[in-house]
């Protein structure tokens, strides 16, 4: 028997944890660790199912290959060959523009996603980079490069601070949130309205998280950016202002909220106007407060303004950058993401739609495009890291189809707690990563990776010794090299990367701190972080106002009957874990969330058909008076059908994103739309 301290990697919320294992190396129970200094003893179901994760019978443990179409168990060394060959013969036929890569979600938590995405995307030298980013947060990274320069400069809510917390698009109860790590959320909630605060959720259900609120406001899909900019026009009208930084633009903000009166957007969101006018006026008094939102605004037809408009609030009110408002994190590690300059989108753009990249990544919503639409340019092959695009994003089903005319494809699909041993003839994920960069590079199928390892780590060390201000600077390179800790390549990286952050942490200091360190409260700090060409915050970015002008227009177009939202289930996360026994069944099913008002209207049965521009499904629909009529709730990463994961293939469901349209998207961003989808439900005929 040992235990083991560990930090949980499925989602934001980083949970310490405590794992037991027998001699035999199986897990046999995992429990919060009550010493982490953040997460303080907090799990979640899917933390304590993670032993049952790495027995999984059907998790992959050797690479396949499809050879005549049969999938065949092969050695490393033979996969790495095929690659190398795939790529090849590709790169010689088309080019490297022909070449694509897709990062999923994971690879944001994982060492071997980390350190590696960068090389990777780089040595395949194509234009072609697509991530989950733009089926999330790009909206939010656009809205934070045009307000502050900084594409990373993404504020959290101070919640442990503070006196009121307005909470759009987000049910962190059940998510345990994102871009906000706050592990144990609904205790910091509680601990809120405890205190005396005032939590106000607005979501078009009436969620976990709204069931914990004061007030939870009902809104009609896809309008958070008219209701925002009605707590705008509020606090402009009434003088509400306590602007405490140095602001640009305030005039022209008042130009674009003009159109916006509480009135003029109360009948689009479904929210009364005095009601959008209370909740300006209550954000103003609050002593401190902090507006929150996330994915079901983020993935909206208007996610850019939207982002745009939550932080003009906080400015506006004085919550930003300061104690119990909304607050910047600094990271343990050096900021990776910080170019120093204005931030801005466009330096290409994608083939066949003209879409603008936005950090280097093209949006996910064009691949089928990019796959399909002959041509030079066209994508002929793809790496695919940590996803699921077929299952996680819009239009999925022809992406399916579109992958199966590629000519060559990899996947890196696998989970490898490190605190077990490789089992013989596995290989950790950093080493496949490095290995895949190196092929792609040219380096071939067999060359040694901490070559890899070792230039990375170079080029880290030379800009220490040799940037100005720098912690190393002066030092010779060869004397840092020698002091870096941690025994293979990806450890000496972190180190060199501890090292160059504003802690100045190494990674002996995380060995000697296997609870976790605390490195204190949130401080204010968006003087090191604002790189915008004035120097001040651009509170109306002109790449906004094209977007303002659409949304305009929006005031005046009728609404669909029915509009499709997603929804987020506590024991499943995104389109995986659907096979591990434990998180299955219960309230984990693939149901229509339905108001039982339009269930009568409409004359539905148990199973009804639903309908957007892009697909239909048939599905069982769950009546709940939880859900705001004219609105049905679908979640995502279902639709297992034919996997060779048993359990989830038993409990199959269906692909939300059949439903979703590629061809709809967030303008600034390009990011999918998942919420507010037009729909029409119809009864499945007997
Ligand atoms: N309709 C709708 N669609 C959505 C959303 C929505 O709200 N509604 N949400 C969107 C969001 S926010 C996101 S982030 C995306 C997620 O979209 P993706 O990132 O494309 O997909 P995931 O479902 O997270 O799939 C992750 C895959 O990585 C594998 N994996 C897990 N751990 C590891 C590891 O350590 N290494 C490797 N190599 N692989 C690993 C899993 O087995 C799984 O197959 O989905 C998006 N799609
Ligand atoms: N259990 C579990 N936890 C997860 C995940 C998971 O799949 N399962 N995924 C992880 C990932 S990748 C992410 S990004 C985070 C996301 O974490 P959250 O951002 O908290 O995501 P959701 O739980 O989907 O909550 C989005 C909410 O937005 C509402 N909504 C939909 N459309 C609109 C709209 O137009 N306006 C408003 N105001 N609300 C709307 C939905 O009803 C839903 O309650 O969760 C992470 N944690
Ligand atoms: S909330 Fe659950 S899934 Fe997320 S880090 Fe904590 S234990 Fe893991
Ligand atoms: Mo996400």
């Amino acid at each position: 028997m040992k235990t083991v301290l560990r930090t949980c990697p499925l989602c934001d919320s980083v949970c310490g944890l405590k794992l037991t294992l027998d001699d035999a190396g199986h897990v046999t129970s995992v429990k919060g660790d009550p010493d982490d200094p953040l997460s303080k003893g907090f799990i979640c179901p899917k933390g304590a199912s993670l032993g049952h994760l790495d027995e999984d019978p059907d998790r992959l443990t050797a690479p396949l290959v499809r050879k005549d179409g049969e999938w065949l168990e092969v050695s490393w060394d033979e996969a790495f060959q095929t690659v190398h060959e795939g790529l090849n013969r590709v790169i010689d036929a088309y080019g490297r523009q022909a070449l694509a890569v897709y990062f999923g979600n994971p690879t944001f938590h994982t060492m071997g996603g980390i350190l590696y995405r960068m090389p990777l995307s780089m040595s395949l030298g194509t234009p072609n980079v697509y991530s989950a980013s733009t089926i999330d947060q790009m909206p939010k990274h656009v809205a934070c490069g045009y307000l502050f320069g900084d594409a990373f400069a993404i504020s959290v809510p101070d919640i442990n601070r503070t006196d009121y917390l307005l909470v759009l698009g987000a049910n962190p109860v059940e998510s345990n949130g994102s871009l906000c790590t706050a592990p144990n959320f609904p205790g910091r909630l509680k601990a809120l309205r405890a205190r005396g605060g005032k939590l106000v959720v607005v979501d078009p259900r009436r969620t976990q998280t709204a069931e914990l609120a004061d007030e939870h406001v009902f809104v009609r899909p896809g309008t958070d950016a008219c209701l925002l900019f009605g707590i705008v026009h509020t606090l402009l009208a009434e003088n509400l202002l306590s602007i405490d930084l140095e602001v640009n633009g305030l005039d022209d903000l008042r130009r674009l909220a003009e159109p916006f009166a509480p009135a003029a957007v109360a009948a689009v969101c479904g929210v009364d106007a005095d009601t959008i006018a209370r909740i300006a006026r209550e954000i103003a008094a609050a002593p401190t407060a902090a507006v929150y939102s996330r994915v079901g605004v983020t993935t909206t037809e208007f996610g850019t303004i939207t982002q745009w408009l939550v932080d003009v609030i906080n400015i506006l009110t004085g919550n930003f950058d300061r104690p119990g408002g909304v607050m910047f994190t600094k990271t343990a590690t050096m900021d990776l993401g910080r170019t120093g300059v204005p931030y801005q989108t466009g330096a290409f753009h994608s083939r066949v739609r003209g879409l603008p990249e936005s950090l280097g990544e093209l949006p996910v919503a064009t691949l089928a495009d990019e796959i399909e639409t002959p041509g030079e340019g066209q994508v002929k092959a793809l790496i695919a890291v940590a996803g699921n695009p077929v299952l996680s994003a819009p239009g999925g089903p022809r992406i399916g189809k579109a992958l199966e005319t590629l000519d060559f494809m990899v996947c890196v699909t696998r989970f490898s707690p490190p605190i077990l041993p490789l089992r013989p003839g596995q290989l950790s994920e950093p080493e496949i990563m490095a290995r895949l960069t190196m092929i792609a590079a040219g380096m071939g199928p067999d060359a040694d990776p901490e070559l890899l390892n070792e230039q990375i780590i170079g080029q880290f060390v030379d800009g220490a010794v040799s940037t100005p201000g720098s912690r190393y600077e002066g030092m010779p390179a060869a004397e840092l090299r020698a002091a870096l800790e941690g025994g293979d390549g990806p450890e000496r990286m972190l180190d060199i990367m501890l090292r160059l952050g504003s802690y100045g942490l190494t990674f002996n200091d995380l060995l000697d701190n296997p609870h976790g360190i605390d490195l204190g409260p949130l401080r204010p700090r968006l003087s090191e972080l604002l790189c915008t060409a004035s120097g001040k915050v651009e509170l109306a970015p002109p790449q906004l106002s094209l977007e303002v002008a659409r949304l305009c227009e929006r005031l005046g177009r009728p609404h669909a009957e029915m509009l499709l939202i997603g929804r987020r289930q506590r024991r499943s996360l995104n389109s995986w874990l659907h096979n591990v026994t434990p998180l299955v069944g219960g309230s984990n099913t693939c149901t229509l969330h339905m108001n039982p008002d339009d269930i009568a209207r409409l004359g539905l049965g148990e199973q009804v058909i639903v309908r957007s521009a892009n697909g239909e499904l048939v599905v069982p629909v769950e009546p709940t008076e939880t859900i705001m009529p004219g609105v049905v709730s679908l979640p995502h990463g279902w639709g297992h059908a034919g996997t060779t994961q048993g359990v989830a293939a038993q409990h199959a469901g269906v692909n939300a994103n059949a439903l979703t349209d590629e061809s709809v998207i967030d303008v600034p961003s390009g990011n999918a739309v998942f919420n507010g989808v037009p729909v029409t439900v119809s009864p499945l005929a007997a």
